[in-house]
């Protein structure tokens, strides 16, 4: 069963920030089965698979394409 997460993104400039973000999420994290962000919103919609991947570890993949993510657990 997937599971659906909602949380904060922050440092986006610009709205492909947000593609970036959507990116870093959505294709090379094992898990994800869909990921959209809001740079409007500043926000970060995703679908997982919480077997494979956890919100931490959306968090250190949002961290590691130079942005920030607050969730909170
Ligand atoms: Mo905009 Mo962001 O020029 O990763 S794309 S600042």
């Amino acid at each position: 069963a997937t599971a659906h997460i909602d949380f904060a993104v922050t440092g986006m400039s610009c709205a492909n920030c947000a593609m970036n973000v959507e990116r870093a999420l959505g294709k090379k994290v094992p898990g994800v089965v869909d990921a959209a962000v809001n740079f409007a919103a500043e926000r970060a919609s995703v679908e997982f698979l919480p077997a494979m991947v956890t919100p931490d570890d959306l968090a250190a993949a949002v961290e590691k394409a130079g942005f920030g993510a607050l969730i909170q657990q």
